[in-house]
């Protein structure tokens, strides 16, 4: 069983809606198990500046899956969602990235774990940090040196 944290967001719809079915979804998969789910932030658009802004949250989770087997399990939840992927960057009903999956670090051409991103991103940083606010990133990294340089990042701790 390894812990494992999970980004979650959505800017498409019912943004709400969309995240709790996927979390939903999760739960029913006798190989994971939900720990906890950090609070859901507003956050501006990264990367694609050119479209609305997303919901976003963090889950940890405990799983016996293999991290091929985990992106598997989440890329038939996110097209069970209705999720497309006509644009890169682009907006999305749900997607479900693996931030990471213990202390592993994988690099392979469909998963790199920790995420390569992750350490660039305030919607993946602020809810992580509020899970784990002393968290030491496998190559060393603290959360809170990481979120103090993405402070311009706009976000907002909604009350969903
Ligand atoms: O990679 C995750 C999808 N995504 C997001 C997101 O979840 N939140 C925000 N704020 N911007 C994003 N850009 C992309 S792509």
């Amino acid at each position: 069983m390894e812990i494992t944290y999970l980004s979650l967001g959505s800017n498409i719809g019912n943004r709400q809606q969309h995240i709790a079915a996927a979390l939903k979804k999760m739960s029913e998969n006798n190989r994971i198990t939900i720990l906890r789910v950090a609070p859901i932030y507003e956050t501006a658009p990264w990367g694609n500046e050119n479209q609305d802004w997303f919901l976003n949250t963090v889950a940890e989770i405990e799983t016996s899956l293999t991290p091929q087997e985990l992106l598997e399990q989440l890329a038939n939840i996110e097209k069970a969602l209705g999720r497309t992927r006509e644009q890169h960057w682009g907006p999305r009903t749900i997607d479900l990235d693996i931030l990471l999956y213990g202390q592993k670090q994988i690099n392979l051409p469909n998963l790199q774990i920790p995420h390569p991103r992750m350490t660039q991103r305030a919607f993946v940083l602020a809810p992580l940090a509020d899970l784990c606010p002393d968290m030491i990133l496998p190559d060393g990294q603290n959360i809170n040196t990481l979120l103090k340089k993405v402070a311009t990042q706009e976000l907002k701790l909604t009350l969903g």
